[in-house]
């Protein structure tokens, strides 16, 4: 009994999975009746990088359901990290000893929502001993919900997704972004951009890493590449990819794990071209 009674309390029969789903359209819903409704906006670690009472309270609502739901469980939010890459890359290595780690991006596409730009999402994914086994993303101005549990597939609308089916770069739509990091990440990105426009049928750049990689799964984009991301950009989404039949790895090809910043992900078919032309252009990022 007395060991019982250190016990927290916990919520029961709540798999992760639901857990997330019901927190990330909570969070969206709540981030939506916030649109053009904002008081403070702050400035990161450039004019280019923002933050607004929003995703701070969008951040503080997810940790709560979530660490109701699961105590012992680990929680990596971008809004609990200081602000640039070493910042980012040191909590990951903090994080990472946790055994289940909740990894969560209250807004992305955080620069859309400041400017009204109807494109952003929340993103929340688990690891399980470093490997991404739940993601999911939601689309509050679309109401799109994307879930994938690792090994058991990718759904949207409760519709199981398949990436798309593109053979070549030239029947393909690919999607890029540009990371406040004007320093180095902006330059690779130019140089991947102008190699790569010339290879696909087009491309577009929608400011959510979440949402592109949603994009791709649901076979919407074959392609999606961007340098200079942090692991909660991407965690959910690159199970979604994966969960949907296509690849994910970094701009050099190896395999994705939750340290990658520089990220390719694809129909799977494409891959291999797109990787070829970043390295071809110097556009890597490394
Ligand atoms: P955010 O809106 O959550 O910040 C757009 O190119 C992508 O870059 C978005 O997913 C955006 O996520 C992300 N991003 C914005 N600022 C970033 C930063 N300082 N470091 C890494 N990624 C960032
Ligand atoms: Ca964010």
């Amino acid at each position: 009994m007395a060991n019982e009674e250190k016990q927290p309390f916990t919520v029961g029969s709540k798999s992760f999975t639901a857990v997330a789903i019901n927190t990330a359209a909570k969070a969206g819903e709540w981030i939506k009746s916030k649109l053009g409704d904002f008081s403070s906006l702050n400035i990161k670690t450039s004019p280019q990088d923002l933050v607004t009472e929003v995703d701070k309270g969008s951040e503080q609502m997810i940790r709560n359901l979530i660490l109701t739901h699961f105590p012992h469980h680990s929680f990596l939010g971008e809004e609990g990290v200081e602000p640039g890459a070493a910042a980012s890359i040191q909590a990951l290595e903090e994080a990472s000893e946790a055994e289940y780690l909740w990894i969560v991006d209250p807004v992305d596409g955080t620069t859309n929502f400041v400017h009204g730009f109807p494109f952003f999402s929340v993103s929340i994914a688990l690891a399980y001993k470093g490997e991404v086994v739940v993601g999911v993303v939601y689309d509050p101005n679309r109401d799109e919900l994307f879930v994938a549990e690792k090994g058991k597939g990718a759904y949207v609308h409760g519709r199981r997704m398949q990436v798309d089916r593109a053979e070549k770069l030239s029947d393909s739509l690919v999607a890029t972004g540009f990371p406040p990091d004007r320093s180095t990440a902006l330059r690779s990105n130019m140089k991947g951009l102008e190699a790569m426009v010339p290879q696909v049928r087009n491309i577009r750049s929608g400011g959510s890493a979440a949402l592109h990689l949603a994009y791709v799964a649901a076979g919407r984009l074959s392609g999606f590449w961007e340098v200079g991301l942090n692991a909660w950009d991407m965690a959910a989404g690159t199970l979604l990819v994966q969960e949907s039949g296509g690849k994910v790895t970094d701009t050099q090809g190896r395999p994705y794990h939750l340290g990658v910043r520089h990220v390719v992900a694809s129909n799977g078919s494409v891959h291999d071209e797109m990787i070829h032309v970043l390295k071809e252009a110097g556009g890597t990022g490394e």
